[in-house]
């Protein structure tokens, strides 16, 4: 089984677990899901070289999710898994991906209407069945029809973040054929957008048949698709599919752009080719039948008269201008961030302690970290009321007292509730003890628009309030973004001196990079932070980068790209 496979078992179990109303094990299974699912290492072979011993070191899997995982390795389920699936044999993935859907309501459905999978649910909604369910009614028929459509919409198309560690685990085998002289990921993986269609792999070998031949025979590998000499294309085990290119080394470069894209930009290009009197494809760039460049995409760039452009900005939205005029942004670097400005602990929802979390940022390079903890609005977290606060702040200064950690920051912070109205659920004498303060909205996601806006700028005029976590709510594929007046959100933001956040948990991303475009023309700064509930997930920071890259921010529009002092004089 596959990691991925491993992660949506041990997820369905979760709702299974909550469709039985056990407590607490419910969460446990899910953490252990997800902290599988973005794992860089196969579980298969963690547990082939150290057995449940080493499934036991995975974040969140203990002696009992360890031995379902060795029982789903073996014999690809296990007992209570398998007990469950008897008393509800419905395709959980399916109708919990439908936003709104939860396990309450799929116990429900399975009883009173028999509902086994999505179309099922599709075909009683529409027949105004489920209104008539006690406890359910016509909004919740709507919201259910509604999310169907979302569903949609999003395609299929996978979250970059929560596969990339499978993808790049894939180019190395790639490059690992003794055929293959070279091989990169190309397409919307290279150009680090928020979810994926397929992935693009592109190899450098004279020899495509070796190439080809080991490629459809990967275990990964599902159906082959279309077999070619240069060209294949496979479903894979993960539900992606994958399609493999192979060129010459003297065509490289045009291939990788070629196969990069977007396709907007490509042609975009290929029409700059024309006007000089030149051909550009895949091959390389050529004038008659000579081929003047396309070994590197640099020298592409150079010989069709523009700047190197980054992958991230390879969208059609003003690059080639920029490129020529040499007005291209010298975006942040992946490795410039100094610090994580929203990092929970499990003083309320996160795995790791205050120190855990510090020793682990410090590890990773940073040189300070900003503890948010949730407050009281969020009561199933745990959520700090002042009194609470106030003695993690205590705790914090301690820490950074004892000197553990040398010159490593640990600054005091919180990810503070922002109600319906606007106001916060922590008094302001507390928040302004804080170093730093992040509000974020975590309910009532459907005010209309004006009203949404007004709520939101409320919260950005407090004058405690520092940075706006995850404006707009939304988790990709599953929760739309909540309805806002951006221009007025950034209008405020620049006025009052507040940061706007790029959430980089990759199913958020949230700003979104059209919005961080905004903000770096609009002079709003902003922070990238993991959302860290546990000690691995600061590896997400990378999809934040990307994001903020893909809006165009350089260093000077990012606050934590900056040592702390620096970045406190930032703020408000
Ligand atoms: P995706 O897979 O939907 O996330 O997005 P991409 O951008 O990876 O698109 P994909 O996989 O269909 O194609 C990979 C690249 O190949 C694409 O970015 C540009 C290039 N390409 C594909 N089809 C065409 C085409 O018809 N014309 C040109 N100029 N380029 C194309
Ligand atoms: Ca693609
Ligand atoms: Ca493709
Ligand atoms: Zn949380």
């Amino acid at each position: 089984m596959t990691n991925k496979e491993i992660a949506k078992t041990l997820l369905e179990m979760s709702v299974l677990l909550d469709m039985e109303e056990v407590p607490f094990k419910p969460r446990a299974y899910e953490k252990a899901a997800l902290e599988i699912e973005s794992l860089g290492e196969e579980v298969k072979d963690i547990y082939k070289k150290d057995g449940i011993k080493g499934l036991m070191e995975i974040p969140s899997v203990g002696q009992g999710i360890a031995e379902h995982i060795e029982s789903l390795l073996q014999k690809k389920t296990f007992a209570e898994y398998e007990k469950y699936k008897k008393k509800y044999p419905v395709d959980i993935a399916e109708l919990t991906s439908v936003q709104g859907v939860g396990p309450k309501m799929i116990k429900t459905l399975w009883q009173k209407l028999k509902i086994k999978n999505l179309s099922d649910l599709e075909k009683v909604a529409k027949a105004g069945k489920i209104r008539k369910l006690e406890h359910f009614g016509e909004k919740s028929e709507q919201k259910i029809l509604k999310g169907i459509e979302f569903l949609k919409k999003s395609g299929g198309r996978q979250i970059l973040g929560f596969i990339l560690p499978e993808i790049r685990q894939f180019e190395k085998i790639i490059q690992g054929f003794p055929e293959v002289e070279k091989a990169v990921v190309a397409g919307s993986v290279r150009r680090k957008k928020e979810t994926i269609g397929d992935i693009d792999f592109l190899a450098i070998s004279s020899k495509p048949d070796g190439v080809m031949d080991r490629f459809v025979a990967l275990p990964q590998v599902a159906t082959v698709l279309a077999k070619g000499e240069t060209k294949t294309s496979v479903k894979l085990k993960n539900g992606l599919d994958a399609d493999l290119r192979v060129v010459p080394a003297e065509s490289f470069g045009a291939a990788l752009n070629y196969f990069t894209g977007s396709k907007d930009h490509n042609i975009a290009l290929r029409e700059i080719a024309i006007k000089k009197g030149l051909k550009l494809n895949e091959y390389g760039l050529f004038k008659g039948k000579k081929q003047i460049a396309g070994k590197t995409e640099e020298d592409l760039y150079e010989a069709l008269g523009l700047k190197y452009i980054e992958p991230e900005l390879r969208e059609m939205t003003g690059e080639i201008e920029a490129s020529r005029e040499g007005k291209l942004p010298k975006l942040i670097g992946y490795g410039d961030l100094k610090g994580d400005l929203q990092v929970q602990t499990n003083w309320t929802d996160g795995e790791n302690s205050i120190e855990e979390m510090a020793k682990a940022a410090k590890e990773l390079g940073m040189e300070y970290i900003l503890i948010t903890d949730h407050t009281r609005g969020l009561a199933m977290t745990g959520g700090a009321d002042e009194k609470k606060l106030l003695e993690q702040m205590k705790k914090i200064d301690e820490i950074n007292k004892g000197g553990k950690f040398g010159h490593f920051k640990i600054l005091k912070g919180a990810e503070v509730n922002i109600k319906k109205d606007g106001s916060l659920d922590i008094a302001d004498e507390v928040l302004k003890k804080l170093d730093i303060v992040g509000a974020a909205v975590h309910s009532h996601f459907n005010l209309p628009r004006a009203e949404q806006t007004k709520r939101l700028i409320r919260a950005i005029e407090n004058p405690h309030v520092d940075i706006i976590f995850h404006l707009s709510g939304r988790i990709i594929n599953r929760r739309e973004a909540i309805e806002l007046d951006i221009d007025e959100i950034i209008k405020t933001a620049k006025k009052t001196g507040t940061i706007l956040e790029i959430d980089a948990f990759p199913d958020r991303l949230d700003i979104k990079d059209e919005y961080v475009r905004k903000c770096v023309e609009a002079g709003v700064k902003m922070s990238i932070s993991s959302d860290a509930h546990s000690v691995s997930h600061f590896k997400v920071l990378e999809f934040g980068i990307a994001q903020a890259r893909r809006g165009w921010a350089e260093k000077k529009d990012v606050i934590n790209a900056w040592p702390a002092e620096k970045m406190l004089k930032m703020l408000k």
